[in-house]
């Protein structure tokens, strides 16, 4: 026998010792159904819902740490730093190497070229000049004017000749072919006669009656051959002897 059909034999039997008891009036108010029973057992669980919202997140764990990673990238270089202070003096470096440099041999070479130039002056003085004390004449043995009789001693360092006493203007003299300009004029102010440097004469050898001016046309100076002093015209030709300071 089924358990189904086990079930609707107890139920009859039942339904039948009941009606023993209760009437057929009784039987239609309390039950007019005939499906009506006992409450049925419990359905299975419905489906899962949907998923809820995220959640906070978590305090921190309080578990071990875990071990240290590797070192990162190298990063940029950073900005140049300020100057460092100045070094301490260095050791004295080795003397350098220069024949010319030579002082020794430099100073041979010197004296060898001053004993040379020294013969040579000689040799000049003895042929061309008149040496009086630092000074030494030479003539030009040619005319010209006085502007040019400057330009020619000019070019050899020289000055034109200006006897500051008699014994430099008997040089002048003994060196002049013919009269000579010597380096004195009054062409700044008629009648003032300086030296090529401004200064006032502090010697003199005027010839008698000069210096006249004449023509109101002389302010130069010439050496006579009697070594008597004639204002001059500057502009006239003349022999000139020029002044080197030895
Ligand atoms: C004298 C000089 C002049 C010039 C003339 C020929 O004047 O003073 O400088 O030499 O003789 C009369
Ligand atoms: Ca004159």
């Amino acid at each position: 026998m089924s358990l189904f059909s086990s079930f609707l034999l107890l139920l009859l039997s039942v339904s039948t010792s009941h009606s023993e008891t209760v009437s057929n009036e009784d039987v239609r108010m309390t039950c007019p159904v005939i499906a009506c029973g006992s409450p049925g057992l419990n359905g299975f669980p419905g489906k899962d819902g949907h998923d809820g919202a995220k959640g906070e997140k978590g305090e921190p764990g309080e578990g071990l740490r875990g071990l240290q990673g590797p070192p990162g990238k190298l990063g940029p270089p950073g900005p140049p730093g300020t100057p460092g202070t100045q070094g301490a003096v260095g050791p004295k470096g080795d003397p350098g190497e220069c024949p010319v440099c030579d002082s020794s041999k430099a100073n041979r070479e010197g004296e060898s070229l001053q004993t040379e130039l020294e013969q040579i002056k000689k040799w000049i003085f003895f042929f061309f000049g008149k040496k009086v004390g630092k000074k030494f004449f030479v003539s030009s043995n040619e005319k010209m004017s006085f502007d040019r009789a400057k330009a020619l001693c000019a070019q050899f360092q020289a000055s034109v000749a200006t006897p500051k006493n008699a014994e430099e203007n008997r040089a002048i003299k003994n060196a002049a072919h013919e009269a000579a300009f010597l380096g004195i004029t009054d062409e700044e102010n008629e009648g003032q006669f300086v030296d090529m440097t401004g200064r006032a004469l502090t010697y003199t050898n005027w010839k008698h009656g000069e210096p006249n001016n004449a023509n109101s046309e002389e302010d130069c100076v010439t050496l006579l051959s009697d070594g008597k002093w004639n204002d001059i015209s500057c502009s006239v030709s003349s022999e000139v002897v020029c002044e080197f300071s030895v």
